[in-house]
């Protein structure tokens, strides 16, 4: 031992700092604050996988090249699914728990991280083949996750400063870190499942139980290992408290201090979260003025409307909820408009209509058209709205019509819409 009660090296051993296992003195660190935290984030990962996986299934990225942010997906595109539009509330409710749980899980993250840190300086670095397969395994492992949790608050918190690329990243790097979880999961249930039944008792620091995670010249505890998870706990509850409120909506809105808010939607019965402002996208008073017409056009046929016409068909309303990928959504509102069947209709499409082609008067940019699938057009709650809570819709809220379609994600109601094309691309 040396002066500071340090273990004089064997000849070979681990150089000064972090390598050796005495650098380490927290009295927390241990197997079973590691498996407790690990437990977490085995069923909040799952759960985040998941939802994440059905977010992708809910932009219906097979119907057309305009719905598909991520380009080139192959076999990762097995399991997708034409997106219902019943429950209404579908979106809302797997969106919500995606972003309301990845932000919750940071903490949870954090410490789990820290518990383990120890073992990023193993020494020797690499002990044998297999082993450094593993490490390289986890820096999959820690690499995406960190870049999984990054690239999602990122898009929440700063709307899309990845320009139309966000989707590729987080997608792409969604599978990337899911495989390294899954290997990461298999070769430590195990363990995990064993220090969870010994509990929080910790085991002599150079045991097989301790797995390189107990202190062998522990500090004197400032907090109980129950304590930390408590803290860790509250963090989250925390970050719940100020983040849930957002994918409420409504009043609850103001309780999410996390969320972003750039803009102010003023009040009124337009006033609800915009995604995008009419100006921001370079909408202009001309666009959407006397002179804008719907065009709608189909198996040979085209009629065109102008805003009056459109007003004179049929109107009917609906109670859905806006909800975007962001995680924010709108409660329930009454939305009146045109229904697209009945749009359909215009040009002989009405009994069974087909696929529709959304297009905006913007110019430019992956929101401003979509294709909704038949079975969405089918849904008599899909309308092209001119008017939200008893009101014309205001040009942030896509006047003169826009879509609202059942349980699909905030995307693909199209604001300030001018053309809708039936059928499939000639
Ligand atoms: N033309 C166009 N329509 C659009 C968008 C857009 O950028 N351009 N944003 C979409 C997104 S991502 C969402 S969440 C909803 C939000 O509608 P709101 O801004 O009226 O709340 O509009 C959708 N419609
Ligand atoms: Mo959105």
């Amino acid at each position: 031992m040396d002066a500071d009660g340090n273990r004089t090296p064997a000849p070979g051993g681990p150089p000064r700092g972090p390598s050796r296992p005495e650098f380490w003195r927290s009295p927390l660190r241990g197997p079973w604050l590691t498996a407790v935290l690990g437990t977490v984030l085995l069923f909040g990962i799952t759960v985040l996988f998941v939802t994440g996986l059905l977010s992708y299934a809910a932009y219906d990225p097979d119907l057309a090249p305009v719905n598909d942010q991520t380009p080139g997906k192959g076999w990762l595109g097995f399991y997708l699914f034409a997106w219902p539009t019943s429950p209404y509330w579908l979106y809302r409710v797997t969106q919500g728990v995606h972003v309301t749980l990845g932000v919750v899980l940071v903490p949870v993250l954090l410490a789990k991280l820290w518990s383990v840190i120890p073992k990023l300086f193993a020494w020797p670095p690499v002990r044998s083949a297999a082993q450094a397969a593993e490490r390289l395994s986890l820096l999959l492992l820690v690499g995406g996750a960190g870049f999984e949790f990054v690239t999602g608050i990122l898009n929440v918190q700063l709307h899309y400063i990845f320009p139309g690329s966000f989707y590729t990243l987080h997608f792409y790097g969604a599978w990337v870190f899911i495989g390294a979880f899954t290997v990461h999961v298999a070769l430590r249930l195990g363990r995990v499942v064993r220090a969870l039944r010994a509990g929080p008792r910790q085991p002599a620091p150079d045991s097989q139980e301790a797995s390189g995670l107990v202190s062998p010249r522990p500090a004197e505890p400032t907090i109980s290992r129950r304590g930390a998870l408590g803290m860790v706990g509250v963090g989250s509850l925390a970050l719940f408290v100020v983040t849930a409120g957002q994918s409420v909506g409504g009043v609850f809105r103001r309780t999410a201090l996390l969320a972003p808010h750039g803009q102010d939607p003023g009040s009124g019965p337009n006033g609800f979260q915009i995604n995008k402002t009419a100006a921001s996208v370079g909408i202009r008073p001309g666009d959407i003025g006397p002179a804008w017409r719907l065009t709608v056009r189909g198996a040979g046929r085209r009629s065109e409307l102008t805003y009056d016409r459109l007003l004179a068909m049929p109107q009917n309303e609906a109670l859905l909820p806006i909800a975007c990928v962001e995680g924010w959504s709108t409660p329930d509102q009454p939305w009146s408009g045109v229904r697209l069947i009945d749009l359909a209709a215009l040009v002989g499409l009405g009994d069974h209509p087909p696929q529709v082609l959304v297009e905006s008067v913007q110019r430019g940019g992956s929101f401003s058209s979509v294709v909704l699938s038949s079975q969405q057009v089918r849904d008599a709650r899909s309308l092209l709205a001119v008017r939200v809570n008893g009101a014309v819709l205001s040009d942030d809220h896509g006047y003169p019509a826009r879509m609202i379609i059942p349980g699909a994600p905030g995307v693909h109601n199209t604001k300030w819409v001018t053309r809708l094309t039936f059928g499939e691309p000639a």
